[in-house]
């Protein structure tokens, strides 16, 4: 069994950052269950724009509130915590934060943990 804690987490190799977002990565690639699982911060007053064309992302907010846009029909779906949204179709999306936001987000196939988004909002598919 792995057991982490946040604080065990906060200022190692295993928390990454892009410009809107910390990520702290619990569970890697590294562990071998074929997922990953980060507790990402996203920065009040901002927006993102992401593409996870390599994998698919669930996300729990758990802080906060903000919204998501599915790039493709325009739809907006508002976000507090307790809302859940999965990107089961790899959808391109804005992500905007009101007040910042604590997410939970499971990935598959799992990251490797240093990933960050490249020009077109997408992770890279990195195997190790
Ligand atoms: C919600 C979202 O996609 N945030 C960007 C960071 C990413 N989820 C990560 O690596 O934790």
């Amino acid at each position: 069994m792995i057991v982490k804690s946040l604080e065990d987490i906060i200022g190692t190799e295993d928390e990454t950052s892009g410009e809107t977002w910390t990520s702290r990565r619990f569970i890697m690639k590294k562990d071998n269950v074929g997922f990953s699982m980060n507790d990402t911060i996203i920065k009040a007053g901002t927006e993102s724009y992401f593409w996870y064309k390599n994998h698919i992302e669930a996300v729990y907010c758990i802080e906060g509130e903000g919204e998501v846009e599915t790039v493709e029909d325009g739809k907006v779906y508002p976000l507090k915590a307790g809302t859940m949204y999965l990107l089961d179709k790899n959808d391109k999306h804005y992500l905007r934060a009101k007040t910042q936001m604590r997410m939970v987000c499971v990935f598959n196939p799992a990251l490797v943990g240093t990933e960050t988004h490249d020009e077109d909002g997408v992770y890279p598919l990195l195997t190790e």
